[in-house]
């Protein structure tokens, strides 16, 4: 119905009519909007059955993504895309008067996420679906997406995300399908036939209802689903009867719903607040409750649960699905212990995202020994045992078990309980899997080999390179025909094309396209105009001390003061983006953006050097802004001290749209410099060992560095005299004292002469245009092997033991 232009024009006037009563010369943005992605919702609905039943049919085994974050973005276009209707759909709404790119700002973003990981997520389910494969995502429906960041005075502030004001076209509730989950209560325990029966009395029942949205795969045959959970009251009208039942209604109301109520934005330093706790359980015991009533009507037995369903745990966050099904399998069904265990271990698979020791979960035991009794008693058994089991083994070393204990004194540590429950567990890059198992992870893995895995990230082709940048995805198809699209790996067929002037001409003029397009948003959003013939030199990721924005400011000082002294530098223009939001309690985070928009300011004034470079820290970071800036990047900043960044996911989405990368060897970085080599990159810094090693040593001397280096002396002094910044003496002396009085942790001054050598690089490198747009090419050509279809394929034989549509792609990795 949607396959010819004058069909759709045609339906989407009749729609218009019916649901909204307008006939389209009165239609508004808004309506145009909504009744668009109505009817995709509905044209999709058919497919989405078909999906289901033809998994209940075959018998298929699922994956449920479980996750704490889905940063899902826009939906409209990427659907659009992956029904294979965009070109159809922006035509016809053209002929009626509007512009589906305009149409696309209606939508909120989806913000469901905090960076990376919840990212990662929405690319996972993407990828899921266009393979064919039955996998869903399992997460809750915040009333709250990640902060709106406004900048006002160089500072951030933020402001509440209420993303569904507008409604959510894409989700559809499913009352029918709401479960209830308990917290508190006390566990009262009596002997039944021989057997020990545990009850938990008095405690606070919450209805969890799903919200579903359809993941539509590529092609838009195959529908998958993520299912989002809100919290609601389970109290009806008759026990509200009484005196004072009224206000405690209203009160107990407000105390359930608060737990969906907001994403916790800050993903990188833990804290034991019990409604995050609240929320991971409402997650785990939903989501289950879910799965086990779909796969009860398979109508197999309970032993027969690994092989027809596989649950993946993104990070720790969702650990407690291992206690809560064995509650379900020992309470509810009735099994023993052990086979219990071995259910639930030959179901749970877990994936690392860090090593950073500060965001690793440790909840109090106290708070879970009161909020979740039961499950804090399984626990409790399965730490038994497992330390039991360690003892019989290393009789001779006592001193590991505390180290490897899932209780160690107060503290519940997540990532052990984790390991010890999954039968996988995976890091998400070559070089952080290693640091998993040599160092992090180094007992268990000295336990469980067999057991750790790598799974380098992927991006979705689909979003970051078809929907972001179409000319590019046309000019790839021109070039190397379609099939990468289906196989993303055949990206490769483009290197042979990479002395190819024609095709550098045309890659080149795509990007300065992109360019432009940035440059006005810009201008429009903060009336700074900048030269879209400068090269775009760009660092968007969540703001951290280990993602050194720092170094990247205190060179963008450092190139500023070589201007001012000497007038006739000659550098090739530079555009400066930064984005980037900062956890809330994050001070020091903030700092950094303060500074950044502190010099931003200063520089872009400046007629003596504003023709030469300007910095433009754009607000409010997220997917839909990053669909507008990668396509029309020169350079990505990756830039992590090295062994810090897991992975990276941003590196792969700037390779992918031609940027070349400045970074260190971290995270892919290191994969991705396997393919390019170092002339297609531009490497600096430290490598991972090396940091690792100072590290174990107490760090380097950050004096000696500053002595010797006048360069570094004299930017880090700028941070605290009044000189060309107009910094008021001591007004950043915060950041100056944090770097020379922690040893600076995250070697921000011991990388700066490399760091400064690389730009230098760059600017030479940008000088020989077709050595750029050749190396650009051979960066996008590569990129194919970091589509998530590649990660996915091998999570889904690797570790979920899935049969694939996608024998072809198998067969080619
Ligand atoms: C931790 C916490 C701590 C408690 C409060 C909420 C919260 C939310 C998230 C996290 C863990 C964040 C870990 C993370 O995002 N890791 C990133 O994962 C990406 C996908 O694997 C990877 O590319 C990045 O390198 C890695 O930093």
């Amino acid at each position: 119905m949607f396959n010819n232009k004058e069909a759709f024009k045609l339906l989407f006037q009749e729609n218009l009519v019916s649901k909204l009563g307008k006939p389209l010369k009165e239609a508004q943005k808004a309506d145009i909007y909504t009744i668009l992605s109505s009817m995709i919702r509905e044209y999709v609905g058919k497919n989405w059955a078909d999906t289901n039943q033809n998994f209940q049919f075959h018998q298929k085994k699922q994956v449920y993504y479980f996750s704490m974050e889905f940063l899902i973005g826009r939906l409209l276009g990427n659907n659009l895309l992956n029904l294979g209707v965009l070109e159809c759909v922006r035509e016809g709404l053209k002929e009626l008067g509007w512009d589906l790119e305009e149409l696309e700002e209606e939508e909120s973003d989806a913000g469901l996420g905090n960076g990376g990981l919840g990212r990662l997520a929405a690319c996972f389910l993407d990828s899921l679906a266009s393979l064919k494969y039955a996998g869903h995502g399992c997460g809750i429906r915040y009333r709250y997406g990640l902060f709106e960041q406004k900048i006002v005075e160089g500072n951030q502030v933020e402001l509440p995300d209420y993303w569904l004001q507008k409604g959510n076209e894409w989700e559809v509730r499913r009352a029918d399908k709401k479960v209830e989950v308990r917290f508190w209560g006390n566990v009262e325990i009596h002997e039944e036939d021989e057997e020990l029966v545990f009850e938990t009395h008095n405690y606070e029942a919450v209805t969890a209802m799903p919200y579903d949205v359809p993941v539509i795969g590529y092609g838009g045959e195959h529908v998958n689903t993520l299912r989002i959970w809100s919290a609601e009251s389970t109290m009806d009208h008759t026990e509200m009867s009484g005196p004072n039942n009224y206000y405690k209604f209203i009160h107990y109301n407000r105390s359930v719903e608060s737990i969906s109520d907001f994403l916790y934005p800050d993903d990188s330093q833990y804290e034991g607040k019990l409604l995050r706790l609240k929320q991971q359980y409402f997650l785990c015991s939903a989501g289950l409750q879910s799965i086990l009533g779909t796969f009860e009507r398979l109508g197999l037995t309970i032993d027969h649960l690994p092989e027809k369903v596989a649950i993946h745990i993104n990070d720790t966050h969702p650990t407690l699905v291992i206690p809560e099904l064995m509650r379900i399998l020992i309470d509810v069904k009735g099994l023993g212990w052990a086979e219990a265990w071995d259910i639930t271990s030959r179901t749970v698979s877990y994936t690392n995202h860090t090593t950073l020791s500060e965001a690793l979960e440790k909840w109090p035991i106290s708070m879970v020994k009161e909020l979740l009794p039961r499950i804090y008693m399984i626990i409790e058994e399965i730490n038994k045992q497992f330390c039991g089991m360690l003892m019989k083994k290393y009789p001779e070393h006592p001193e590991i078990i505390p180290q490897m204990s899932i209780i160690d004194g107060e503290q519940l540590k997540m990532a052990n309980l984790a390991i010890v429950g999954s039968y996988s567990v995976n890091g998400v890059a070559a070089l952080h899997t290693d640091i998993l198992k040599k160092r992090e992870m180094k007992l268990f893995y000295d336990l469980y080999p067999t057991r750790f895995n790598n799974k380098t990230n992927g991006i979705t082709h689909r979003r970051w390179l078809m929907h972001a940048n179409p000319a590019l995805a046309d000019l790839i198809s021109n070039t190397i025909g379609t099939r990468w699209m289906n196989e993303p790996q055949e990206m490769v067929g483009l290197l042979k094309y990479s002395e190819d002037i024609g095709l550098q001409d045309r890659t080149r003029a795509i990007k300065q396209h992109n360019k432009m397009k940035l440059a006005s948003y810009i201008h429009e959003k903060q009336g700074i105009i900048v030269d879209p013939y400068s090269i775009f030199d760009v660092h968007v990721k969540r703001l951290h001390g280990y993602k050194r924005q720092l170094m990247n400011i205190l060179h963008i000082m450092y190139l500023y003061i070589q201007m001012k002294q000497n007038s006739t530098i000659e550098r090739i223009p530079r555009t400066f983006i930064f984005g980037a939001k900062a956890a809330p309690s994050y001070s020091f985070a903030k700092r950094i953006i303060k500074l950044i928009n502190v010099v931003a300011n200063q520089v872009n004034r400046d007629r003596e050097v504003n023709q030469k470079m300007k910095v433009i820290f754009l607000e409010n970071y997220s997917v839909s802004l990053a669909e507008k800036i990668i396509p029309a990047s020169d350079v990505s900043e990756q830039i992590s001290t090295a062994s810090k960044e897991a992975s990276g996911t941003g590196n792969m989405k700037f390779m992918m749209n031609g940027a070349l990368t400045l970074g260190t060897m971290d995270g892919a970085n290191v994969e991705m410099h396997e393919m390019i080599g170092d002339d297609n990159m531009f490497l600096f810094g430290l490598q991972s060992a090396q940091v690792l090693d100072y590290y174990q040593h107490g760090g380097y001397v950050v004096k000696d560095v500053y002595h010797k280096d006048a360069r570094v002396r004299e930017v880090m002094d700028q941070l605290v005299t009044p000189g060309y910044f107009g910094i008021n003496e001591l007004e950043f002396g915060d950041i100056f004292n944090s770097i020379m009085s922690t040893n600076d942790e995250y070697f921000v001054l011991k990388d700066f002469a490399s760091y400064v050598d690389a730009h230098l690089q760059i600017d030479l490198s940008y000088r020989n245009s077709k050595e750029w747009q050749r190396k650009s090419i051979l960066n996008i050509g590569h990129s194919g092997k970091f589509s998530s279809d590649c990660t996915i394929s091998k999570y889904a034989s690797e570790i979920w033991g899935l049969k694939g549509n996608q024998a072809k792609l198998q067969a080619k990795l």
